[in-house]
């Protein structure tokens, strides 16, 4: 089965991103595009076919494409973004999944971005957040619990989404920050917690059997691959200032087409 991964641009005026737990700083808008290339390219080697969807200079954060849409085998589920700068990214997104998924959507009030939405089997864990609502969360079990899955709120605190704190690594590992969420949640799970001295660390990108991963965090990496998983890793340093980690510049799904 080949993976699909949908990037997109990223946009001309990126320094006009959200921000909610950095302080601005200057961004090197070449090197970031350089970057995301980069990115780009490393999901080709892992195997992905990449859909390349333009960026726009009045959508400051579309890069980070991973809020807009939750894609599951059975469903595209168009988000809600929590900014409401962020709502004007979900068409040209839409119109692409609509080939690939037939379609639903989370409607107002309810408000969520697809870096809150864990998946892990047929487990949906959902961060409550400053961007996800529980009418967001009430609005994705609505729509995913009578196709099989069990949606798991989580609280995360202090990180801007719930794969800030923990993302999945293999079959069965996660990768963990505790302190912004409760490990108790993910009971059955064999957890890696991140590196002491780097409390960024947990956001990190399965694709197929390998790990996609900052550059930025060598001590996690060597517990990563301590268990034995395949790690290649790319330098994001421009878009970590826009607060974007490695999961928040795809989707990626299994890329059979929609019938009918
Ligand atoms: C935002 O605040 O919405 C963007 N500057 C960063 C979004 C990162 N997305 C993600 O972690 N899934």
């Amino acid at each position: 089965m080949t993976l699909v991964a949908i990037t997109r641009e990223v946009s001309p005026s990126l320094e006009r991103c959200e921000l909610t737990h950095r302080e601005q700083e200057p961004i090197d808008l070449a090197l970031a595009m350089d970057q995301h290339r980069a990115y780009e390219r490393a999901l080709e080697a892992l195997g992905c076919r990449l859909f390349r969807l333009p960026g726009s200079p009045d959508l400051p954060d579309c890069v980070f494409i991973e809020d807009i849409a939750v894609v599951l085998d059975e469903v595209a589920i168009l988000t809600r973004p929590g900014a409401a700068a962020r709502r004007p990214e979900t068409p040209v997104v839409g119109a692409t999944l609509e080939t690939l998924r037939p379609l639903a959507e989370i409607r107002e009030p309810g408000t969520l971005d697809g870096g809150d939405v864990l998946v892990a089997g047929r487990t949906l864990f959902v961060g409550l957040s400053t961007r996800t609502n529980g009418e967001g969360i009430e609005q994705l079990g609505r729509l995913a619990e009578p196709l099989g899955y069990r949606v798991q709120p989580a609280e995360v605190d202090a990180c801007l989404h719930l794969k800030s704190a923990v993302t999945r690594i293999a079959e069965r590992t996660l990768l963990i920050q505790p302190k912004w969420v409760d490990a108790a949640l993910f009971e059955g799970w064999q957890l890696i917690k991140v590196a002491p001295s780097e409390p960024h660390a947990a956001n990190a990108l399965r694709v197929g059997h390998a790990v996609l991963y900052a550059s930025a965090y060598p001590r996690t990496r060597a517990r990563i691959e301590a268990r034995g998983l395949r790690v290649l890793a790319v330098d994001q340093s421009e878009l970590a200032k826009a607060e974007g980690g490695v999961t928040c510049c795809s989707l990626i799904f299994e890329g059979q087409r929609r019938r009918g």
